[in-house]
């Protein structure tokens, strides 16, 4: 059974509880819902909340971890350090196009954009 249902805009409200530099838009969350939303309900159950999360917190972890200079947002150099460590090497070539530093919000939304992206596409070729 799920307690959790979470639309968009719940899911809103929840980050911007939890991340401490400035959260998410409701732009993001609800790119973020339509994504790890498999069961295609509009919203998040408990399973793919979970999923999402978990996410969020290991991008997390790794933004912070190669924001060697502290300035809240990564540097090209960064980038790579931080894609490496994903290992997901596109990015990379979708940032070039960008404004050259990266904010946590756009990390996160970008890397989760891509992940479930190829793993919808490695389960097609399988
Ligand atoms: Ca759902
Ligand atoms: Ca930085």
């Amino acid at each position: 059974s799920n307690i959790l249902d979470l639309d968009p805009f719940t899911l809103y409200l929840v980050t911007q509880r939890d991340l401490k530099s400035g959260g998410f838009s409701v732009d993001a969350c609800r790119s973020m819902v339509a994504l790890m939303d498999t069961s295609i309900t509009g919203k998040l159950n408990s399973e793919e909340f979970v999923g999402l999360w978990g996410k969020i917190t290991t991008f997390k972890d790794i933004f912070f971890r190669t924001d060697v200079s502290r300035t809240g947002t990564l540097s090209m150099s960064e980038l790579r350090n931080a894609i490496a460590a994903i290992g997901n090497l596109s990015i990379v070539v979708k940032f070039r196009s960008s404004s050259g530093h990266m904010s946590l919000e756009n990390f996160i939304s970008l890397v989760l954009r891509y992940e479930c992206m190829s793993s919808k596409y490695n389960h097609v070729t399988q």
